[in-house]
């Protein structure tokens, strides 16, 4: 009789382990595709030879603050920020900063200014001492093209 019981009772309980593997398999793959979906966006393409450089400031200048930074782009075009266009993008001024990881959307901080409205130019106050400038273009996404388009890190004494 006891074992009768026993046997019924797993009988009953079957379907529900079965339910159980199956919604334990759904969240594992969910899981599996909540992980995926965190990769990196695909990255934009640059256009070959699409070259960020600075304009009328260079490596090792001695300049005073305010310092007007003139952002120059050849070969690809300005486009405002959230606007998906081929080869274009806009700049971005990492002061005193690099980026870490170019897969990943630029931070927004002090360091690191965007210049989502198109802007070609920027007036920046700088400490007095040294410090260092570089751009980096970024698609619409805030992302970095594949290659990377990214001037010179040049290095600026401020009196
Ligand atoms: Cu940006």
């Amino acid at each position: 009789m006891i074992h009768e019981t026993l046997n019924t009772r797993s009988s009953q309980t079957s379907p529900r382990m079965v339910r159980f593997a199956w919604t334990a398999a759904l969240l594992v793959a969910l899981s599996a595709f909540a992980a995926h979906s965190q990769e990196p966006l695909a990255r934009t393409p640059s256009a070959e030879g699409a070259r960020s450089y600075f304009i009328g400031i260079a490596d090792g200048d001695e300049v005073s603050s305010p310092v007007v930074v003139r952002f120059g782009l050849s070969g690809m075009g300005v486009a405002p920020a959230g606007v998906e266009l081929q080869k274009t993008g806009h700049h971005h001024l990492l002061i005193d900063s690099e980026l870490a990881d170019y897969s990943l959307p630029i931070p927004a901080d002090d360091a690191h200014r965007h210049f989502g409205g198109g802007q070609t130019e920027v007036s920046i106050e700088l400490p007095p001492g040294n410090h260092t400038l570089q751009l980096v273009l970024a698609d619409h996404h805030h992302v970095p093209h594949e290659p990377p388009v990214v001037s010179e890190r040049i290095r600026v004494t401020v009196k």
